[in-house]
């Protein structure tokens, strides 16, 4: 049986990681994605919160599953006995940033890493941009879940 994880932040997830997840899920049996919860810098979202909301936007996916992880990703795969990393690419940017990642994982345990290509219409979505956006008022709406969207909303009103 086939294993991928897709890594990330998700602070908070938008469309164009729910794109890659799907097609992560049509190329594997099985599909992890792992949030990151050793990030250094403070997010909108707790790692437990994005979790919960990855697993409401997946909950019709019923090969993928959603899971915290800390320390190295490639120590993740090895005691979860995933395969493959799969990540998006939106731009030449994303491709110097991940390309030595992924050179670094494959170096320590032999993991792999496979790219996919953002969907055009998504190649400018990032979870920083969906931050910046509703918090200053702008309409999120194209770019993340109605669950989503709901649950920012919600935090925004909660800091004012
Ligand atoms: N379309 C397609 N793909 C997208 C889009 C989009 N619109 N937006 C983002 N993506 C992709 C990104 O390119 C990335 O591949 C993935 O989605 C996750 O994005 P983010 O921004 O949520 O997550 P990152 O990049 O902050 O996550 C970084 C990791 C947590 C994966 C990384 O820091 C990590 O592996 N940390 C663990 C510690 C470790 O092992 N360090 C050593 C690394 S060599």
């Amino acid at each position: 049986m086939s294993r991928a994880v897709c890594p990330g932040s998700f602070d908070p997830v938008t469309l164009g990681h729910l794109d890659i997840f799907a097609r992560t899920a049509s190329l594997y049996d099985s599909v992890v994605i792992a949030v990151g919860s050793n990030m250094s810098k403070r997010g909108l979202f707790t790692p437990s919160e994005r979790v919960a909301m990855i697993e409401e936007a997946c909950v019709e996916w019923p090969s993928v599953h959603v899971t915290l992880f800390s320390g190295l990703l490639v120590d993740f795969c090895r005691d979860q006995e995933i395969d493959v990393i799969v990540k998006g690419l939106r731009s030449g940017g994303d491709y110097d940033y991940e390309l030595a990642m992924a050179q670094m994982n494959r170096k320590l345990t032999g993991v792999d890493t496979a790219f996919l290509p953002t969907a055009p219409h998504l190649s400018y979505v990032s979870s920083s941009l969906v931050r910046e956006v509703a918090s200053l008022g702008g309409d999120i709406s194209p770019f993340v879940s109605p669950g989503v969207l709901d649950r920012i909303t919600e935090r925004l009103a909660e800091r004012i």
